[in-house]
């Protein structure tokens, strides 16, 4: 749940990129890092393994500028996606504003994505969110692989995967070439500041 300090006229939110083991959800937040220096404020942190595996989270604080007068801020968070890790991916979900759900497009991933938007149902479901209504975004990540012959999935089968009863804006990239990365995100923090603007009653008339 975000934070509305109006006496300060700051608002805060908490976005998290979701998904399966190894599909990439801390390499977009280090490309994030790199390529949006100026709104980024602070370090990244990083909770890792010995092997770079997210242990606990990754987290990345940026300022958003202004709405209505107030200074917006998000926090970006990645969870751990090893299965084992189920409790901390729980604990990482809490007070979530607008989710990044993270595919890795390999062929041999498909299961794995799978089991891990559904593990992101449940664990929404057990903090009373419904997936369908809270912000969301699809990256269908690692497509740069194809040109080292690595078999990938048709973007039309993720589709039918994954967004097939979604239907949320999706996006194909490479968090290692960064290709899809800024696209995903803002339109993430875009649904995700309609909704808080609409909590705030601050929505635009149509
Ligand atoms: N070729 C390619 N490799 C990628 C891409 N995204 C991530 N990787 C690689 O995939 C591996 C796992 O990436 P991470 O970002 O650590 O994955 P993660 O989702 O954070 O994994 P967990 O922390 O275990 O949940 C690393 O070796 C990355 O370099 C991509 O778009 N293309
Ligand atoms: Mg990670």
């Amino acid at each position: 749940m975000a934070i509305f300090n109006l006496k300060k006229r700051e608002i805060e939110c908490k976005v998290v990129f979701y998904g399966p083991g190894r599909c990439g959800k801390t390499t977009n937040l280090e490309y994030v890092y790199k390529s949006h220096k100026k709104q980024v404020e602070g370090e990244m942190v990083s909770i890792n393994t010995e092997g770079d595996r997210t242990l606990f989270f990754d987290y990345l604080p940026m300022e958003l500028g202004k709405i209505k007068g107030c200074d917006v801020r998000v926090q970006l968070f990645t969870v751990p996606g090893q299965v084992q890790y189920s409790s901390t991916r729980k604990l990482v979900l809490r007070g979530v504003d607008g989710l990044v759900f993270v595919a890795d497009s390999m062929k041999v991933r498909r299961e794995k994505n799978m089991l891990s938007l559904k593990d992101l149902q449940k664990n929404l479901k057990e903090y009373g969110l419904s997936v369908f209504k809270v912000p969301l975004v699809l990256q269908y990540n690692k497509r740069d692989l194809a040109e080292e012959g690595i078999p990938l999935m048709p973007i039309e089968q993720m589709e039918k995967d994954l967004n097939r009863q979604l239907k949320v804006p999706s996006f194909s990239g490479s968090a290692v070439t960064g290709e899809g990365v800024g696209d995903t995100l803002q339109s993430c923090l875009k649904l995700t500041l309609q909704n808080l603007q609409k909590q705030l009653g601050w929505a635009e008339k149509k």
